[in-house]
């Protein structure tokens, strides 16, 4: 007996313990001085923009569209715009291709035209990648397009035609740059220090250039910053963020550029996102059961349409090659889950697109001119995802069913969160009323329309909230 006794007392003192050492765990703040800015997602007008466009698409064009994936007539099936690194070709060759550099095609209103019938809300154009080329006629650098035979700045044309359609310019900015002889990748000594905090500076100066010459662009999003120097130099994420934040009221940045004062980058040691919204779901995206937590902030994904490629590639033979329905698959996949999604094209290097990508946009504008009221200012609906498709919910409560994959059965399973009813369903674009029927408690079989759409389509619900459902169903006793 007291033995017994004596078991329980050391029980209940080694649970005592344990609670409170994981309550303190819980409240163990690690005190950061680069660690992240925001409490929650951003409310203010800026960043509600950045999350209603929704839609976005990349541009990826530096001199590594006029080789396109070929060097001393070898083929690499790597990224385009790592040729330079595939093909081992140093820097100053690399930079003869300046010579070149002549889009005579190029005309920004017809690529913002071409954006414009995407239905994309925003544009993403490298500024600068890897290479370190500039598309700006940078006062920093020897490498820009006004030191080549074309001499204009593209970047500036493309903002001005860009805004002229109502589309959002976001900067993409690679810090990692292959053509700065200051740049380094660890940093082993002091000369290596003394080189990099000049680097620091010098990528201030693009950053502070871009802001001032461009002073419309709504969004940064950093790439080229996962090398240890960085991480080093986490106080410098938190600087360049302050400072373009400083120079541009409401601009976005993103969680890619942020290291905290412990080289901990995304979300720092706190478990807190830095920067404005999340940006690692790239050519990948968070699967819509398993990764609901990305529900609770800010995310922008993006994605290539052949395998990966992201610079002009002449051969796009040599991976699969993504079809329309499966981008708006992945459109719609993001939106679903409270993300963004950014298609990438990787224009020719004499300023056109090839045929695949004109074609696709085209493809997407089309579906997202019938069906955009389910992707645009959409939101996670909170309902259990299907096997149909995927759940978007609007600005006024609406959700929609967004259906890829049409059933033998001629119904779709809707399960609602408790307290939740649907009253009614129809087909958006035609208003064709679509049967609902309840099976069980919170259950539903929506009809598919009468006549099969032969594209994925759209069944908007009206729901309500409400203490049950009709009650004619009980949960089972079991
Ligand atoms: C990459 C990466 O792409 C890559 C490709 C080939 C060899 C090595 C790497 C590599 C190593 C570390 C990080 C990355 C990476 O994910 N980079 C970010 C990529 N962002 C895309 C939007 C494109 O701009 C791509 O070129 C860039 O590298």
């Amino acid at each position: 007996m007291k033995g017994t006794k004596r078991i329980i007392t050391l029980f209940a003192l080694v649970t005592a313990i344990s609670f409170l050492s994981s309550a303190q765990e819980i409240k163990k703040e690690i005190p950061l001085k680069y660690g992240a800015t925001n409490e929650g997602k951003r409310q203010d007008q800026a960043m509600q923009k950045f999350r209603d466009n929704r839609l976005g698409a990349f541009i990826h064009w530096g001199l590594y569209a006029i080789p396109g994936g070929e060097w001393n007539g070898k083929v690499y099936g790597g990224a385009a715009e790592w040729l330079k690194s595939w093909a081992k070709v140093p820097s100053d060759e690399w930079m003869k291709l300046m010579d070149q550099w002549n889009p005579t095609k190029f005309d920004a209103k017809k690529w913002a035209k071409m954006a414009k019938e995407m239905g994309v809300k925003y544009i993403k154009i490298t500024t600068k990648h890897h290479e370190g080329f500039c598309l700006w006629p940078s006062k920093y650098s020897k490498y820009t397009v006004a030191n080549t035979p074309y001499k204009k700045d593209v970047l500036g044309e493309m903002v001005k035609a860009y805004n002229d359609e109502g589309i959002d310019v976001h900067f993409y900015f690679s810090v990692m740059d292959w053509s700065h002889p200051d740049y380094r990748y660890s940093i082993k000594s002091v000369e290596d220090s003394i080189a990099f905090n000049r680097f620091l500076e010098f990528t201030d100066n693009q950053l502070k250039e871009l802001a001032t010459r461009y002073p419309t662009v709504k969004d940064f999003w950093f790439d080229g910053t996962w090398d240890a120097s960085i991480k080093k130099n986490g106080w410098w994420t938190a600087h360049a963020e302050q400072m373009l934040k400083e120079m541009l009221p409401g601009v976005t940045i993103n969680s890619r550029l942020r290291a905290d004062d412990k080289g901990k980058r995304h979300f720092d040691s706190n478990g807190r996102l830095m920067g404005d919204y999340e940006s690692g779901y790239e050519r990948r995206l968070p699967d819509p059961v398993k990764d609901l937590k990305v529900t609770q902030w800010d995310w922008e994904a993006c994605m290539t349409i052949p395998e990966n490629q992201w610079g002009y590639h002449k051969d796009w033979s040599l991976s699969y090659v993504k079809t329309p329905i499966e981008v708006i698959d992945r459109i719609v996949h993001a939106v679903s889950m409270g993300g963004n999604m950014v298609v990438n094209f990787g224009p020719q290097a004499d300023g056109d697109f090839r045929p695949e990508e004109k074609e696709l946009a085209k493809a997407i504008g089309k579906w997202m001119s019938r069906y955009g009221e389910a992707v645009y200012a959409c939101d996670y609906a909170g309902f259990d995802k299907q096997g149909w498709g995927y759940y978007t919910r609007g600005k006024n409560g609406e959700v929609y069913m967004v259906v890829f994959n049409q059933p033998y059965s001629g119904h779709l399973t809707v399960k609602t969160p408790k307290d939740i009813s649907v009253e009614k369903a129809s087909l958006l674009g035609t208003g064709e009323e679509i049967q609902v029927v309840e099976t069980a408690r919170n259950e539903y079989n929506v009809s598919v329309p009468k006549k099969n759409p032969g594209e994925p389509y759209v069944i908007q619900l009206k729901v309500r909230a409400a203490k049950g459902t009709k009650g004619i169903y009980r949960d089972a006793l079991t």
